[in-house]
């Protein structure tokens, strides 16, 4: 049922490196036509680390690990493309349908295929106002029971940070800033809470993937705390303005559900002047470049 692309395939088999990449962030988490620029750029940069890059998606119900560069192209730039979770795989398998996976179901239809090492931008979490909406990504769900690596820049700042923290926690799942103690913010280096673990190494990193396997515990994901450099973060008093503008714009709206985590990213957006689009890009790419060593590290081990 899976459709690993050759070069994914072969890179499994003789234990070469591959990052896999979600295609979410491509589909509704950047705007046109600078997606499918970066969609490629991502990939490319899997490939200066010397590791090959397995983009995932669903085209035509087909759950495919490796993308060519049309099948990206029909990611970025295809009307009515959906958002699928996890839940949502069966659903678009059957009917059918074409869509983007989100970390969720990216990690899943990753570690299915083999592949250990995953990056992507920020995970979801909890939500502002869950007590109202009980709005959390499915994404903590999965990744307390899958067995990935996840190189993020933590999870996105729209979210309820700490109680994010808190349900990782809860869910067992293990969290490692990179070169930090703090706890990444997404669009800023810091989210203002800290983190309990640092690794300084890709090498540091495959050993704590190793040691999750000789100890057999409950299969669940490590998570890699990546922040993007002070340099190109959001400036934080701007963050905070039109982070704020923005929930209430989502409120006023009505949003609700799997359109909530697009509005916010594309309220900022707009209202940053593009601000918030770079700084989004430096952690994603930052992400990726790391994700590439560790992967190269993990076929080491
Ligand atoms: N990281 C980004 N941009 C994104 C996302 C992550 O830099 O658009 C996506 C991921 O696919 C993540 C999803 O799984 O947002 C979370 O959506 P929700 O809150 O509806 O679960
Ligand atoms: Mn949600």
């Amino acid at each position: 049922m899976l459709m690993v692309s050759e070069e994914v395939r072969e890179a499994l088999a003789t234990g070469r490196p591959v990052v896999a990449l979600e295609s979410t962030i491509i589909a509704h988490g950047l705007p046109r036509p600078r997606n499918l620029q970066v969609a490629l750029e991502l990939e490319e940069a899997v490939r200066q680390e010397g590791a090959v890059p397995a983009t995932i998606a669903v085209l035509d119900g087909q759950p495919h690990v490796g993308l060519d560069k049309e099948q990206v192209e029909r990611v970025a730039n295809e009307d009515g493309i959906r958002k699928l979770g996890h839940r949502d795989l069966p659903l678009a398998i059957a009917t059918g349908a074409s869509g983007a996976t989100t970390v969720s179901a990216t990690a899943l239809l990753a570690a299915q295929a083999g592949v250990r090492v995953f990056a992507t931008g920020g995970l979801g979490g909890v939500h502002r106002e869950w007590t109202l909406t009980q709005d959390e990504s499915a994404d903590l769900g999965l990744l307390a029971r899958t067995r990935i690596t996840v190189v993020c820049a933590g999870v996105k700042s729209i979210l309820d940070v700490p109680a994010t923290l808190q349900r990782l926690e809860t869910l067992g799942v293990a969290v490692a800033g990179y070169g930090t103690d703090r706890f990444p913010g997404f669009y800023l280096s810091d989210s203002g809470h800290p983190v309990e673990w640092t690794l300084e190494s890709p090498g540091e990193v495959a050993a704590v993937m190793r040691a999750q396997d000789t100890l057999d515990g409950p299969a669940a994901a490590l998570i890699i705390a990546n922040p993007v450099p002070g340099a190109q973060q959001l400036d934080p008093a701007l963050h905070a303005r039109v982070l704020a503008d923005a929930l209430h714009a989502c409120e006023a709206e009505g949003v609700s559900g799997q359109a909530v985590t697009p509005f916010l990213l594309d309220h900022l957006v707009r209202h940053t002047d593009g601000a918030s689009l770079e700084a989004n890009l430096a952690a994603v790419r930052g992400n990726v470049r790391l994700a590439g060593r560790i992967a190269a590290a993990w076929a080491q081990v």
